[in-house]
């Protein structure tokens, strides 16, 4: 619970690259008191309907993987629009947009997080993981719970279309959001003013985000505006995360993704460094953070974490998951009550260059890595894929 609250506070601390002070306490696990505040000459706000557009994640130039929503604190009126939009980027993470009584509860306690279902099962990876279909699909609930299994494969909520967002609901989950998707949310014209909490299920309590409905004469900031800064803030986030590539690394490291300090909701999506020499019969250690699959001669049916039918359902892609000759990473950690294992190194295993090798999904919150050792015993030069972020590439030189 304590970890939870730090990465709020992380949160609302960091993410604002507006330059702008941030209101104090609205990503609060608690105090979310309506931030209507008195909108200036400067700005000028508007009670006009409008539809304000919300990026979704997203990366900069190709750089950095940024797990957070563009604004995390909108201002909006009863009748508004919101148009969540995920980047067009092949290869970057998925995410979803969840709304709901339950997401706060859901990110804060112990006891709300298992009434809240993840898109991925919380065990060590293996063939039989399914997504969490009431996570992975569209599921809206006016009351009641979503069907929930911690070891995955709970079922669908029955099917519907999407309702206006009144700020009641249990549960108002777009689902999984893949690159080039929208969802977009109606606020209905009964939602009260207030702050509404929500959040991604798949990077659980860094990736969150409040809505203050405010009362119909109060301004609000203009659209153009919201999404100004929404830019400025993700670009931000990636230029910081792409200082990732001047970390140091010790002789045989490389490193699989970094997390900056004071960077919990933007990581470098890259491997440092990108070439690295070593000796036949050197082990190289692979230290991953976030969420990464380190693979040898993949094939194009290994990549990506995820399979979505035309109708909607999500089927996890095993190859994706599943460690092949190599030994078996720890669970796959829950992002709502984040579980920090730290320096986890696995038993090294050797590689003669051929065949594939994959290390299955290495998946640690940081601070800590999934350290993944390889002994190189054949001299030549390999190409060192991610599985999650088909753009992660490097070459190990052995000679
Ligand atoms: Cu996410």
């Amino acid at each position: 619970m304590a970890l939870a609250l730090v990465w709020a506070s992380v949160l609302a601390a960091g993410c604002d690259g507006s330059g702008a002070p941030t209101a104090g306490g609205e990503a609060g696990p608690t105090a979310v008191a309506p931030e209507t505040k008195p909108v200036g000459p400067a700005t000028v706000g508007t009670t006009e309907r409008q539809t304000i557009s919300i990026g979704v994640g997203g990366r900069v130039e190709g750089i950095s993987a940024v797990l957070t929503f563009s604004n995390t604190s909108v201002q909006a009126h009863a009748g508004d629009e919101l148009d969540f939009r995920m980047p067009d980027t092949e290869g970057d993470d998925p995410h979803t947009v969840t709304f709901g009584t339950l997401v706060e509860p859901g990110i804060n306690t112990a006891e709300g997080s298992r009434k809240l279902p993840q898109v991925f099962p919380r065990q060590a990876p293996d063939a039989s993981l399914q997504a969490n279909q009431s996570a992975a699909q569209p599921c809206f609930l006016a009351t009641g719970l979503p069907p929930i299994a911690l070891e995955g494969g709970a079922p669908a909520c029955e099917k519907r279309a999407q309702p206006e967002f009144t700020g009641t609901e249990t549960f108002y989950n777009s689902g999984l959001l893949l690159p080039g998707d929208r969802f977009k949310v109606r606020i209905a014209s009964s939602a009260k003013p207030g702050t509404y909490q929500y959040m991604c299920l798949v990077h659980g309590g860094r990736m969150t985000g409040t809505l203050t409905v405010a009362d119909a004469s109060v301004p609000v900031p203009r659209a153009a505006e919201v999404e100004r800064q929404g830019r400025q803030t993700t670009q931000g986030l990636a230029f910081r995360a792409a200082e990732g590539r001047n970390r140091p690394t010790a002789a045989r490291q490389m490193l699989a993704g970094v997390v900056g300090q004071n960077l919990p909701n933007a990581y470098l999506a890259e491997f440092v460094p990108t070439r690295l020499s070593v000796a036949t019969g050197e082990t190289v250690s692979f230290d991953a953070v976030v969420a990464h699959s380190i693979a040898f001669n993949a094939t194009e049916d290994d990549f990506g974490l995820i399979r979505r039918a035309p109708d909607g359902t999500v089927a996890l892609n095993t190859r994706a998951f599943v460690p092949v000759d190599s030994p078996i990473p720890p669970p796959l950690f829950t992002a709502y009550l984040p579980v920090l294992t730290s320096g986890v190194e696995l038993p090294p295993t050797t590689f003669d260059g051929r065949g594939l090798k994959s290390s299955g999904l290495l998946s640690v919150d940081p601070p800590g890595a999934v350290s993944y050792r390889v002994t190189f015993t054949t001299p030549g030069t390999y190409e060192v894929r991610c599985l999650v972020h088909r753009d992660m590439r490097a070459q190990i030189i052995v000679g």
